[in-house]
């Protein structure tokens, strides 16, 4: 019989942020009352760091072998929650590429489902992608083979297996891939795996008093996408990390189902965003609060000379001044003597202008969403997912643009598989230098149009495709995903 169960709450949860309220002053994002104190409901654990996984060298081979299985965690004390990870019981092992190595995954399915693993932000063949295609059944290990082909980034790998995303993802199926290259390590940046350079993915989840994390989407869930309200950073609740370096590299990851975050820290010190989703930005932008959707990947350095603890923390905008704490996500609590780290260079990577011109032909993708309130019907261009509909044929060696139009009342990442596009602009206006860099996910607000700039070089397929879709894992598993031939 089921134990009678509610779920977790995050006032129960979140003593220290319930607790400071916001109140607006016009002058400046407010972040002027501290929560320093507010980690969740006093629980402190120290952050998981996921393994770092190297793989083993074969023949000029990079080898990983990847299990993908059930597990039991315990992210709240004395409560067993079953899970899906790889190679664990919970989310995956970081991997670390090099740019240009050829790399094979043996990816091992231990479940009793069918799933899938792909590694987004890769550019590779259409075969190796990982996308709904490439079913790995149960019992059964698939091995795709393919080239590095990125620049120095911070990558990552999930779960999506058609209609079946959303659940697996939440169930813990889904891990980071650090990639490397020469032009990056000459900029002795913060790289220390797990001292100074930390992977975090940032999750939400609801834990219910027996324990389970349930995949259990209301209406309005999967109208929204699926949120929970007890915040995660790899796994860990209320997680604390020691700093013992002036500066620190945090490689954000949003790899929440449904959840956009706005990421700023509890004290309102700044921070310098270094790169997005595909790679390093041509120089450091100074930001106080930035938004990260699921999908989207931001490499931040924060300065903790000044010796004092602050919080990751995810906020909710009240108004254009006005931010109210939401999520507690990550307590950095720097030590006594703090090693110098070299100062951050000026100049990142270097990176081509992104220039429409050179665009010869132009898509477009409309978003939108149709029917009642409850019962949405969520489409690309009018259409929902066919696993036997190719939507858009793609010449390759071919810049073109693709206009990006949010038709609906609320946001969705898009993002396109294979490539690294550039942003244009967005309603007509050019974007920022924070978003100037390579990306594969773009958050559209509603009613926002957006330009992007994309060139599929090679690997051509004329059968086999590649996905685009909004990153909403429940939008995606509603049908707002299509396919496309590089040909
Ligand atoms: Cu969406």
């Amino acid at each position: 019989m089921r134990a009678k169960t509610t779920a977790l709450s995050r006032r129960n949860l979140l003593l220290g942020t319930a607790a400071l309220g916001a109140t607006g002053s016009a002058a400046a994002l407010l972040f002027s009352q501290s929560t320093k104190a507010a980690t969740v409901g006093g629980i402190k654990n120290p952050l998981a760091i996921p393994p770092l996984e190297e793989g083993r060298m074969d023949a000029g081979t990079r080898i990983f072998n990847l299990d993908i299985q059930d597990g039991v965690s315990e992210f709240v004390a004395g409560l067993k929650t079953p899970t899906k990870g790889i190679n664990g019981a919970f989310l995956g092992p970081v991997m670390r590429f090099g740019a240009q190595e050829n790399v094979r995954l043996n990816v091992t399915n231990s479940l009793r489902e069918k799933t899938t693993l792909h590694w987004h932000g890769f550019h590779l063949p259409a075969h190796a992608d990982g996308g709904p295609h490439q079913v790995i059944d149960p019992g059964t290990t698939w091995s795709p083979e393919f080239k590095i082909r990125q620049k120095a980034s911070t990558m990552w790998y999930h779960s999506h297996l058609m209609g079946k995303t959303a659940e697996q993802v939440w169930a813990g199926i889904a891990g980071m891939i650090i990639v490397e290259d020469e032009e990056a390590k000459a900029l002795d940046l913060p790289s220390t795996y797990g001292v100074d350079d930390i992977p975090i993915a940032l999750q939400d989840r609801t834990i219910l008093t027996d324990g389970t994390m349930p995949y259990a989407p209301t209406m309005h869930d999967n109208m929204m996408g699926m949120t929970g309200n007890i915040p995660m950073a790899n796994g860990t609740i209320g997680a604390v990390f020691d700093v013992t370096t002036t500066l620190v590299r945090l490689r954000l990851l949003n790899g929440a189902n449904g959840s956009i975050y706005t990421i700023g820290f509890s004290d309102g010190r700044s921070f310098r965003k270094i790169a997005s989703d595909g790679g390093l930005l041509a120089q450091p932008v100074e930001m106080q609060v930035m938004a990260l959707a699921p999908g989207e990947r931001a490499e931040i350095v924060v300065d903790m000379s000044d010796g004092e603890n602050t919080t990751l923390t995810h906020f909710v905008r009240l108004s254009q001044t006005e931010l109210s704490p939401e999520f507690a996500f990550l307590e950095l609590r720097p030590s006594q003597n703090l090693t110098p780290s070299n100062p951050l260079p000026a100049k990142l990577a270097s990176l081509a202008p992104a220039v429409a011109a050179q665009a010869v032909n132009t898509r477009r993708f409309v978003l939108d969403m149709r029917g009642m309130m409850m019962m949405g019907r969520f489409t690309i261009n009018d259409v929902q997912m066919d696993m036997n509909v190719i939507n858009e044929a793609v010449p390759v060696n071919t810049t073109e643009i693709w206009e990006l139009e949010n038709r609906s009342r609320m946001s969705h990442p898009f993002h396109v598989h294979n490539t690294q596009f550039r942003i244009l602009d967005r309603d007509g206006r050019p974007v920022g230098p924070e978003e100037q860099g390579l990306k594969d996910t773009i958050l559209l607000r509603p009613g926002e149009r957006a330009r992007i700039l994309t060139r599929f070089e090679d690997y051509t397929d004329p059968n086999l495709p590649y996905m685009y879709h909004c990153h909403i894992l429940e939008h995606e598993d509603a049908g707002m995903m299509g396919q496309f031939t590089v040909v």
